[in-house]
């Protein structure tokens, strides 16, 4: 289905059997108190907003077959992937591998690491483990897209200037139009959430398009009365 997103620097058209929603690192590390977010001395309530607009973008890319795909960072048990430059930085005992909470901080396996109750995957939506921010890095998130003859994707997530916006960059090099959905990303810093979107649309829409779950929401009951009528 054909659907039509009011965004920003401009309206956007999407075929919907051509497009995939991706949720980057919506993780009890970076979302619930006693993570590696709040390790690193950020306030995670500042990502709470960003859950109840992605379960419902979550939950209309559900009903419409859409392709749903869930990130998460984080790294083998040995750390054997993770380079010493990403874990020898910050204070020791909050490094990623030490002990925390929620188990060992951006382990794999560890109870920090997964994705959060209200946006869980269900059977048959991939789950990419990425070592790295971007979700493209290492990992055989372009072969999925590529094979499911994805053109277009949706993403949302956390955070807004991190993980999204690498993905978002990663992306936009190989060819996907990416529609960022401001209200179902989320940043420690609100600062750095805006100037993130900000980024992505300058220029033209230099990375992609920014809008939000209501713009993407209304887009498909648009596309669904003109299909009756
Ligand atoms: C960070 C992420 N912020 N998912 N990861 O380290 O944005």
């Amino acid at each position: 289905m054909k659907i039509i997103i009011d965004s920003e620097p401009s309206s956007i058209e999407i075929d919907s059997a051509r497009t995939a929603l991706i949720i980057i690192d919506m993780q009890r590390d970076f979302l619930e108190p006693g993570g590696f977010g709040e390790a690193l001395g950020n306030d995670v309530s500042r990502l709470a907003g960003a859950i109840v607009p992605c379960r419902k973008v979550l939950e209309a890319a559900r009903a419409h077959r859409m392709l749903v795909i869930h990130t998460r960072e984080g790294h083998r048990p040995d750390l054997s992937d993770a380079p010493r430059a990403k874990i020898e930085r910050g204070t020791p005992a909050v490094r990623i591998g030490a002990s925390g909470p929620m188990g060992r901080i951006l382990v794999r396996g560890e109870p920090g690491h997964d994705i959060i109750p209200e946006l869980y995957p269900i059977s048959g939506e991939p789950v990419i483990d990425k070592p790295g921010k971007g979700a493209f890095y290492q990992t055989d998130l372009a072969l999925l897209l590529q094979n499911h003859a994805v053109e277009s994707l949706i993403i949302c997530g956390v955070t807004t200037e991190v993980c999204v916006n690498t993905t978002v960059r990663e992306a936009n090099d190989r060819g996907f139009r990416c529609i960022v959905l401001a209200d179902c990303c989320g940043s420690y810093f609100p600062e750095f959430h805006e100037a993130g979107l900000a980024m992505i649309k300058a220029q033209g829409g230099i990375f992609g398009w920014v809008a939000n779950s209501q713009d993407f929401l209304l887009a498909f009951s648009v596309s669904e009365r003109a299909a009756v009528a």
